[in-house]
């Protein structure tokens, strides 16, 4: 029996399901740089360099283990540049009795799996991810029948489920969220730690120079290159978060600050989402952290809450949702993406920074994607797919299944409510009060109208009047409209007008 076992790209973890029982003496490894991959979105530079580079690390170490690995390298003369024709040419080469997968992480791939037994005429077994805590299909069992899906609460089952942060079946410290404790702007003194980055080594570099050479238009820089490719780097990624990041990472969850996009953040997406980590080990170190008394309770369930919470509510949340989510747009957005997006040109400084950050480091925390980029696009009306299509380019973690519904659900309200209980929405109030952004703009966030008060004012209130039809009976939205009730007719219209007027300079 020979099996031709196929490993993608974000499918880089020794144990996956894949692999389990590979004979060395028979069985093939295929993994496939391809083109198609690589240009679905114009990926930022630094996340086709992270795949590539991870993925020729991982062939490397399987073939250390004895394993058998035929790798298609994108500049292989022979390379047809698609997964599928990849492997319908692998399949006439080797002869496999059948295919080996593990079920892919979206569902643009999931199609293309589902016609390879037509296309090799060989029978292709597609076997569960078992690399999150809850299946496909548990996320399925839970969502049924109800009437609104919200993560607190499937979040709470997986912790009891998986034993996580309880105490004689109560959950730890005798609450289950500790947020109210993790809003704290970050003090003007407060120095962010140093974070473990990685010099690129001869195989990260090699592709470095593919990339600058085949994708040199693309967005972003690679200057600042620095994520862990291997297993070892990332297991020291992980331990520099829980020394360095950890402790403080839930009083300054929200907190943003100019010139320091790491803050106490795990910068660990990158690397769970290609299985260089699992989930489980990163919240079992978290929690070790926390019995031996390194990192208080808010900051390690407010981190656990991100992985066995939030990972794992959108993952679910997407195969559910999928096929259609993709074209859900509740608000009737339709303007194009600003061209700031790409080129950080702006004088509103929270959108620079966050943009400056993007291209340079593949990377900004959550609450400047979802508070500056995310709230922009929500408040400006940006169409969905635009700015979705966006998050899936910019960053070195992006993948699908878990960048679509938080763009779509949790940024800009496409789903209308499916996925958050409301619109993350805010005036340039909260930028001021969770950031040091605003002391160096060039608008004045006290302001709400003319032409020095800071856009995301009255872009907020024009949003809500704008959406009043579809808004306003959301009870989390009642007092912003109780506000606006005591507004003149005449107050609202100057503020949509003021409103357009901004948006219409917009290139
Ligand atoms: P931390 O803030 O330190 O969090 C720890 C871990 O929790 C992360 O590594 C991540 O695995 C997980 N996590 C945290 N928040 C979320 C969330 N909302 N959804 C799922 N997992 C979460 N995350 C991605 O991994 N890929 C994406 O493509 C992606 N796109 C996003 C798009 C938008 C519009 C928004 C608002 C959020 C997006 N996120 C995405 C979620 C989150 O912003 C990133 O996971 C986080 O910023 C990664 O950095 P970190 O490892 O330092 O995370
Ligand atoms: C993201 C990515 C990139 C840039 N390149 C490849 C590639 O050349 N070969 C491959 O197998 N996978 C790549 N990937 C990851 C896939 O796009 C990934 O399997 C899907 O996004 C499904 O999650
Ligand atoms: Fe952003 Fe407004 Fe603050 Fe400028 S004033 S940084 S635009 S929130």
């Amino acid at each position: 029996m020979r099996v031709l076992r196929i490993i993608l790209g974000d499918q880089l973890s020794t144990d996956i399901a894949a692999l389990k029982g590979l004979d060395p003496a028979s069985d093939i490894v295929l993994m496939m740089e391809v083109m198609e991959e690589n240009t679905y979105v114009p990926h930022h530079k630094q996340k086709i360099v992270l795949v590539l580079s991870a993925m020729r690390h991982f062939a490397e170490a399987l073939r250390q283990r004895g394993v058998k690995v035929e790798y298609v390298a994108l500049d292989a003369p022979e390379n047809t540049n698609s997964l599928s024709s990849e492997i319908q040419r692998a399949a006439a080469r080797h002869r496999p009795d059948r295919l080996v997968v593990t079920e892919p992480g979206e569902w643009r791939v999931q199609e293309m799996v589902n016609s390879w037994q037509v296309l090799t005429g060989l029978p292709v077994e597609v076997r569960g991810d078992d690399r999150f805590f809850a299946s496909r299909a548990r996320f399925a069992d839970w969502a049924r029948g109800r009437q609104m899906l919200r993560m607190e609460y499937y979040y709470r089952e997986l912790r009891r489920e998986h034993g996580v942060l309880m105490a004689q079946g109560q959950p730890a410290g005798g609450e289950w969220n500790f947020d109210a404790l993790n809003r704290k702007p970050l003090p003007a003194r407060t120095r962010p730690p140093e974070r473990l980055r990685f010099a690129p080594d001869a195989v990260t570099r090699a592709v470095m120079a593919l990339v600058e050479q085949r994708f040199a238009a693309n967005f972003g820089s690679l200057d600042a290159f620095g994520w862990p490719v291997t297993r070892q780097d990332a297991l020291r990624a992980l331990a520099d978060f829980i020394d360095a990041g950890l402790p403080r990472f839930g009083d300054y969850q929200d907190a943003m600050k100019a010139g320091a996009p790491y803050l106490f953040h795990a910068l660990l997406s990158p690397a769970l989402n290609l299985g260089l980590l699992s989930p489980r080990e990163v919240c079992e170190a978290a929690e070790a952290a926390w019995k031996s008394g390194a990192a208080p309770l808010n900051a390690v369930e407010g981190f656990v809450r991100q992985i066995l919470g939030w990972r794992e509510y959108v993952h679910g949340f997407y195969w559910h949702v999928m096929p259609g989510y993709e074209d859900r747009n509740a608000l009737a957005a339709t303007r194009p993406l600003p061209e700031f997006y790409w080129t950080g040109e702006t004088d509103m400084r929270c959108l620079r920074e966050a943009v400056g950050s993007t291209a340079r480091y593949a990377y900004s925390h959550h609450i400047q994607r979802l508070m500056v980029t995310g709230n922009f696009a929500l408040l400006a009306g940006i169409a969905p797919r635009e700015i979705e299509r966006w998050y899936l380019a910019v960053y070195a973690d992006a993948y699908e299944w878990v960048e679509m519904p938080n763009t779509l659900g949790m940024a800009v309200f496409a789903d209308g409510g499916q996925m958050a209980s409301k619109p993350y929405a805010a005036s340039g109030a909260y930028i001021n009060r969770m950031s040091d952004f605003c002391a160096g703009c060039r608008y004045d966030v006290k302001q709400k109208t003319g032409p020095d008060a800071c856009p995301f004012n009255y872009l907020y209130w024009a949003f809500l009047i704008r959406q009043e039809n579809r808004l306003a009976q959301n009870p989390r939205l009642a007092m912003p409209y109780r506000t606006l009730a005591g507004w003149s007719a005449e107050r609202q219209a100057a503020t949509l007008a003021e409103a357009e007027g901004f948006l219409g300079r917009l290139k």
